[in-house]
């Protein structure tokens, strides 16, 4: 049986330390289906459709990575997907404490279903999708942070804001 995971997150938007864990997922996981959350309650900087293009433009060189987004409950998207596992990428010490209460939650909605963790990559420790926002928001470059696509779908968003 295929080993399938799902990797999910906001993606708003995709930055290089979420590209990094995902191409790592996709070395262990027969296929990986990365799952953009579609979260009303967020006020987020891009759509949902808009994430998803970028995520499906920047993860296009690897065959067994899908991209999709999801409503609601994780536990019921991965049940749907017939995917055993998790990925979650921990930063600091600051994302454990969290990362730690939603595993034992999704455990307990269903014990089938294992989170794998996965260190980032030091050169990314610092990094998050709101670090490049405020960065990009005042018109520093980001180049180093997000893939050139990212960069600017950035720009345009914020020169259409501003
Ligand atoms: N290095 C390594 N990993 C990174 C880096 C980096 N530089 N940056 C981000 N990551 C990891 C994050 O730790 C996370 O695992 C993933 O990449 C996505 O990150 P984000 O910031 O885009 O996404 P989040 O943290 O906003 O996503 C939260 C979820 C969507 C996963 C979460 O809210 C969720 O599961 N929601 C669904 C509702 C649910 O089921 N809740 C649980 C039960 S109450």
């Amino acid at each position: 049986m295929a080993s399938i995971a799902v990797c999910p997150g906001s993606f708003d938007p995709v930055t290089l330390g979420h590209i990094d864990i995902i191409t790592r997922g996709a070395k262990v996981f027969d296929k990986v289906i990365v799952a953009v959350l579609n979260n009303r309650s967020k006020q987020p900087l891009f759509t949902v459709e808009e994430r998803v293009l970028l995520l499906k433009e920047v993860m296009k060189d690897l065959p067994n990575v899908e991209i999709d987004s999801f409503n609601g409950l994780l536990i019921d998207y991965v049940k749907e997907k017939e995917a055993s596992a998790i990925i979650k990428g921990l930063r600091a010490v600051s994302d454990f404490e969290y990362e730690m209460q939603m595993a034992s939650i999704n455990r307990k909605l269903d014990e089938n279903v294992e989170t794998f963790f996965m260190m980032t990559n030091n050169k990314f420790s610092y990094l998050s999708s709101s670090i490049v926002k405020e960065i990009a928001k005042y018109d520093a470059p980001v180049g180093d942070l997000v893939p050139d696509i990212v960069e600017n779908a950035l720009k345009e968003k914020y020169s259409k804001i501003k």
